[in-house]
């Protein structure tokens, strides 16, 4: 399957408020069924006061009104199954709203729910309980004046972290898992599963480097190993737990996993815990393509079934503007999602990647993303959460109303979907054709991966069944050399108007810079 993401708050607003809402994308899942996808994953669209942008859930069993109701949901849920979407929700386990009931019982410290969440006592000086950060700046603990105690939040102080060693939390989310089975999803993405469970007994985590004045949140917090409070090898027994609550729904569980090594990963992906999991740091990366070959050889070798690749999401610079920027930032782009695509696993592109969207340039005063907010602008998120361009008409088309929630000036008529679909040269012609070859040739991905390989450090070679994918992600041309003859089926840089030069079978092909190409053995 190839999954489609669509961020809530910026796909499309029906209501006219300048938020996007579920009746919106209902409206819109054409779109997503012409690429070709087979699952849409909705950001979550759950009540709350939208201090993360809905990672802050006070209700995980209901729609937030600004996004519709559970009519609506409904509603899109039919439609997307008559048009054969599967359809994936967020699930928000690390943390709720500080607004949520749970919490608010929870500052009570005589109340039941007090060990829902993760209160410390002060350090001996009267300090946080130890020196673990939070993602978006400053430390993970709030004091909590009235008792005295601290809690603690991985990321905003109101995002307060459930304690997942408590029973009670965990019978609280197999509730959750089946409410929306029931309401007829098919699977659930799942925010910052690596995260849960943290060392019993809150030890300092150890400093890489001292943190500097005028360093980003993000990079304060690599200045620490993250030892104590991530990736703690108790996290799959949640994920068990979990499996056995899905399974008579056969839902989908894709974790949100940030660990950079293939065999961690593979612990969280193994049998009967997650079925996919996300890898991220390609998301985050600058133009590395030796870097990028490393890390897919590393998950080839550890999960080669489960990974979930993505280049983008709703957490970042998007890959054109991350890449060089224009027609080289899509081309590269597009040679690193084609490669992605003959992996096996569970490719997903991000609103807007068919398009190949730069980042958006969003004022100073217009931030909304509490990354950017608090970190005088740095790191922002906001760039790639602006509305969804269908075309040249108000707002790109994505609500009347005279403000979007987050304004950016208008996409120019060929970054739009309407603009693209006159084309037949522009990228969203290339982003279908791909997904569409997956279908015409299931053989890229439901054949065992045979071998995976680096050529040279920036080109990768992979050999799956009758299927050879060679990515040369280099600046020069490479003459790739198969040990059996083979016709080329498909070339990323057809984004570029290109095509191959020979499309006849044989053993030697000259692949041009920053391409991937997809070859069919005759046998
Ligand atoms: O640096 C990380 C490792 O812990 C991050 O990649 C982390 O996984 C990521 O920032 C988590 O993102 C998710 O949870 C956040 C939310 O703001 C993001 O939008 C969401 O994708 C908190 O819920």
């Amino acid at each position: 399957m190839v999954g489609y993401q669509v961020y809530v708050l910026s796909f499309a607003d029906s209501s006219g408020d300048g938020i996007g809402d579920l009746a919106g994308i209902t409206q819109r899942l054409e779109h997503i069924a012409w690429l070709g996808a087979d699952i849409v994953w909705l950001n979550p669209f759950y009540p709350s006061p939208g201090r993360d942008h809905g990672y802050d859930v006070s209700d995980y069993c209901a729609v937030d009104p600004k996004h519709g109701s559970m009519e609506d949901f409904r509603e899109f849920a039919d439609k997307a199954h008559s048009l054969g979407l599967a359809v994936v929700v967020d699930v928000v386990p690390n943390h709720t709203s500080s607004d949520h009931p749970w919490f608010q019982e929870s500052r009570d410290p005589n109340s039941p729910k007090r060990d829902w969440y993760i209160w410390r006592d002060p350090a001996p000086d009267g300090g946080p309980p130890n020196n673990w950060v939070a993602h978006f700046g400053g430390p993970a603990w709030t004091l909590d004046e009235a008792s005295g105690q601290y809690w603690c939040h991985l990321f905003l102080p109101e995002q307060p972290d459930l304690n997942w060693r408590n029973e009670e939390v965990q019978q609280a989310f197999d509730d959750i898992f089946r409410f929306w089975c029931e309401m007829g999803v098919d699977g659930f993405r799942l925010d910052v599963a690596h995260a849960l469970m943290k060392h019993p007994d809150f030890p300092d985590n150890p400093v890489i480097s001292e943190p500097q004045p005028g360093m980003g949140a993000r990079d304060i917090f690599w200045c620490y190993e993250h030892r104590h409070d991530l990736d703690q090898d108790d996290n799959v027994q949640i994920f068990r737990r979990w499996h056995e609550a899905v399974a008579p729904y056969n839902a989908l569980l894709l974790g949100e996993i940030f660990v950079t090594e293939g065999h961690r990963f593979a612990r969280y992906v193994s049998e009967g815990a997650l079925d996919a999991a996300f890898h991220l740091p390609p998301m985050w990366a600058n133009w590395q393509p030796a870097q990028l070959v490393r890390e897919i050889l590393d998950l080839c070798e550890h999960a080669p079934e489960e990974v979930s690749w993505i280049l983008s999401n709703h957490d970042g610079s998007r890959p054109v503007s991350r890449f060089g920027g224009g027609e080289r930032g899509v081309r590269r782009a597009f040679a690193v999602t084609t490669a992605m695509s003959a992996l096996g696993g569970l490719p997903f592109i991000f609103q807007g990647e068919e398009l190949g969207l730069p980042d958006s340039e969003i004022a100073a005063d217009d931030l909304s993303d509490p990354q950017a907010t608090r970190n005088e602008g740095k790191e922002s998120r906001d760039v790639c959460r602006t509305p969804m361009p269908w075309d040249s008409s108000h707002i790109n088309g994505f609500t009347t109303a005279p403000k979007a929630w987050l304004p950016a000036p208008p996409r120019p008529p060929e970054l739009t979907v309407e603009g693209q679909m006159a084309n037949p040269d522009s990228p969203i012609f290339a982003y279908r054709n791909l997904i569409h070859l997956r279908k015409t040739h299931p053989e890229i991905w439901n054949t065992p991966l045979d071998k995976a390989e680096a050529l040279e450090p920036e080109v990768l070679q992979v050999s799956r069944g009758n299927i050879r994918l060679v990515a040369n992600l280099s600046p020069n041309p490479f003459t790739a050399t198969l040990n059996t003859p083979a016709t080329p089926i498909f070339t990323s840089s057809c984004i570029a108007g290109e095509d191959v030069e020979n499309k006849q079978a044989g053993t030697t092909h000259q692949i041009p810079p920053e391409t991937s190409v997809i070859f069919q053995t005759a046998t």
